[in-house]
């Protein structure tokens, strides 16, 4: 003890302090020395963690690897994704109300917000016939206001959206042996390659063996990127034999589906034809195709539909339905500025479901869409 006082007290005459050292001074120096070794350490073990999540997150986005942390709960994500269309439309009701009750006024305004919601003209004429009867009998301030448009969302898609074939969500309610064909249509761009890629990650994540079709054979980058997808995911890609066409692929990845046992086979198609050849016409003959090696298949047509598209998204999904009778629609870059009316204006309209929705490039961002929790994500209202 001795020792260490004389050696401060050498260290204080070098400074050319005169001050006598005590053992006061002894334990104020340590205190300093313990509160710093313990924020290094705080320091250095936030550092470490971050690097491992942000290690995890390149793992599973060949795509990007930028700061989205794994651990993020969906419905935050979700949260998180659909702010950019709460702050154009859905969570712009606050100010129109400031306070008051709902009167003729406010209405009107209101109304106009719903229009530019892109959920379609029909669906909002009918809510506000139905919010001013309502509105006659008793007040209704925000929250009441929010609560009617939650429920006359909900109510509107909720039967097409009970109709979704829980294999498309859940290997293990599976029960047919033979692979489950999944052709994934929609415009250039749209995500349809980032989609499979994510989709066969989930499923194979469950259990399930995959194989992938790399049916858009006009693009060499188009299956460069699928590959890069499937590779990280684990599951088998079919491509192209020299001159073979798109439907020829789609063929032969259901034929090795078959072969290998495979319990889900997804098909990547092309969004835009570098002939002159028609896409839709294209796409008609890949189904026709595939039904000679399973009367079935395609069991599940589903479009994949660019959420920031607007109101062209409407005419697309029609198209695409009118042509190949869609089973499911997949609504991409929820994350971006869209007004997200679109996906309840499209369901009710074409009678088809949503059944996954992507809110950014990795894995974790793509989830199966649940109309409550997207509304209630919307609306800002809790469960
Ligand atoms: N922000 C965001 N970007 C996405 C999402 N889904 C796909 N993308 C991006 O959209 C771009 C086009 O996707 P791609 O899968 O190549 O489209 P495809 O032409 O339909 O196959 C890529 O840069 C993807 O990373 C999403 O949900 N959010
Ligand atoms: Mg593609």
């Amino acid at each position: 003890m001795n020792s260490v006082l004389s050696l401060i007290q050498q260290i204080y005459q070098q400074l050319g302090s005169s001050h006598m050292v005590n053992v006061g001074d002894l334990l104020g120096i340590l205190a300093i020395l313990l509160v710093v070794l313990g924020a290094s350490f705080f320091i250095f073990s936030k550092e470490e963690t971050t690097q491992i999540l942000i290690e995890a997150d390149t793992e599973t986005s060949p795509v990007t690897a930028k700061s989205v942390v794994p651990t993020i709960a969906w419905i935050d994500r979700l949260k998180k994704g659909l702010g950019k269309s709460r702050s154009e439309v859905w969570g712009r009701f606050g100010a129109i109300f400031s306070g008051g009750k709902l009167d003729s006024d406010k209405l009107e305004e209101l109304e106009e917000l719903l229009y530019s919601s892109d959920m379609g003209p029909d669906m909002v004429t009918e809510l506000i016939s139905e919010v001013t009867t309502s509105m006659e009998k008793e007040e209704m301030n925000l929250d009441g206001f929010k609560s009617y448009l939650y429920n006359f969302l909900n109510k509107k898609i909720g039967n097409v959206q009970s109709s979704v074939n829980s294999e498309l969500y859940d290997f293990s309610s599976k029960e047919k042996q033979a692979p489950k064909v999944i052709m994934i249509v929609g415009v250039n761009g749209a995500g349809k390659t980032t989609t499979i890629g994510k989709l066969a990650t989930k499923f194979k994540k469950q259990g399930a063996s995959v194989v992938v079709g790399a049916c858009d054979t006009f693009r060499a980058a188009a299956v460069d990127q699928l590959e890069v997808w499937c590779e990280r995911a684990g599951v088998e890609m079919v491509r192209a034999k020299e001159g073979t066409n798109p439907s020829g692929v789609g063929y032969d990845a259901l034929q090795r589906s078959i072969n290998i046992g495979a319990d889900y086979c997804i098909l990547d198609t092309a969004g835009r034809l570098h002939t002159k050849d028609n896409l839709m016409e294209e796409l008609k003959k890949m189904k026709r195709v595939l039904t000679k090696l399973d009367d079935a298949a395609p069991h599940e047509v589903l479009l994949v539909i660019d959420a920031i598209t607007g109101q062209n998204a409407m005419r697309q999904a029609e198209e695409f339905n009118q042509a190949l009778a869609l089973t499911g629609l997949i609504f991409t870059k929820c994350d971006g500025s869209s007004k997200a009316g679109g996906a309840v204006g499209i369901i009710n309209k074409l009678q088809v479901p949503i059944t996954y929705i992507g809110v950014g490039e990795s894995v974790e961002d793509l989830n199966i869409f649940k109309q409550e929790e997207y509304l209630s994500a919307l609306l800002d209202i809790e469960l």
